[in-house]
């Protein structure tokens, strides 16, 4: 049972994972990089989805450490990788309020190693939702620092068109619904180029999410999509597979 026990006992006993998913280019195949995923083992060998403990982590306070420790996680997994590719990591809406974020994240990337520019924020579109100028102060210093910034899910929240205006954002990642029926949808294909488009016009590089299909990958690149992630490359896996899976793609 998920509760906030077990999530505390969990973190103590290292039991979250992190797991990491390929961001693919869509032009050649080659990797960008790579998605930092939580994973919450169980001791059944079961595991807890982040959708389910990370709004429990969220409630009970805890997201910030716990975001801290899968970020050090991640970073040091990260500088084992060949020093082009990118570690994009999730950060909760709730922390676009949390003014102390930049300098939690600056200090992992200063204890870790892990260069700045390597790094991808991931916010989605509700984090602007609460307070707008202070999450623009947040992202602004990440970005000072040289922190790359992904709009998450985008498509899907309060919309930030506006917002994309007010700073440099440096990827928009398409969210997965639209991709899932873009080729039987005109709409749905309206709205993928639409959102290219943008970053075409913006200069802002576009990630499709949940590519699943050949014949999806070949469309989005047609379109401009510059990059992809999904099913078709990889599903997320554990750390210790990423050196095989980048040696099988030679
Ligand atoms: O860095 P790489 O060669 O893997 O980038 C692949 C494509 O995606 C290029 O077209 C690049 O411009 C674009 N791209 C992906 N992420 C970013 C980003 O964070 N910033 C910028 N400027 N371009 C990006
Ligand atoms: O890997 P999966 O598709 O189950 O992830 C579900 C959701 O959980 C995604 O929306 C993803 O952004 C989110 N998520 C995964 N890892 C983290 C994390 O470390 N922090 C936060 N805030 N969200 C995460
Ligand atoms: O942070 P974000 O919401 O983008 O998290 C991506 C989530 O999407 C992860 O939980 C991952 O497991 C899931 N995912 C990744 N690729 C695919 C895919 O091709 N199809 C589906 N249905 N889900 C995917
Ligand atoms: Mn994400
Ligand atoms: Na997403």
């Amino acid at each position: 049972l998920a509760t906030e026990s077990c999530l505390r006992e969990a973190v103590a006993a290292d039991r979250i994972d992190v797991h990491f998913q390929p961001l693919v280019r869509l032009t050649d195949g080659g990797i960008h990089g790579f998605e930092a995923l939580a994973r919450w083992r169980l001791e059944d060998g079961s595991s807890v989805p982040p959708d389910v403990f990370i709004p429990i982590a969220e409630e009970a306070g805890l997201i910030s450490d716990l975001s801290t420790h899968l970020l050090r996680r991640a970073c040091k997994t990260a500088l084992a990788w060949p020093s082009g590719l990118i570690l994009a990591f999730n950060i909760s809406p709730l922390q676009l309020v949390d003014i102390l974020l930049p300098e939690r994240i600056l200090a992992v990337l200063a204890e870790t190693g892990f260069p700045a520019h390597r790094l991808s924020v991931e916010i989605t579109e509700s984090g602007f939702a609460a307070d707008l100028e202070r999450a623009l102060d947040i992202i602004g210093r990440l970005r000072e620092a040289g922190v790359r910034i992904a709009i998450d899910d985008f498509g899907t929240g309060y919309s930030s068109l506006s917002q994309l205006a007010n700073f440099p954002v440096d990827k928009l990642k398409i969210d997965r619904q639209f991709i899932a029926n873009f080729l039987t949808s005109d709409k749905q294909m309206k709205i993928v180029r639409a959102i290219v488009q943008i970053g075409l016009g913006l200069g802002i590089a576009t990630l499709a999410e949940g590519v699943e299909t050949e014949e999806e990958h070949r469309r989005l690149r047609a379109l401009g999509c510059q990059l992809g992630q999904g099913y078709l490359f990889a599903a997320p896996m554990p750390a210790d597979e990423v050196a095989t899976y980048l040696a099988g793609l030679s």
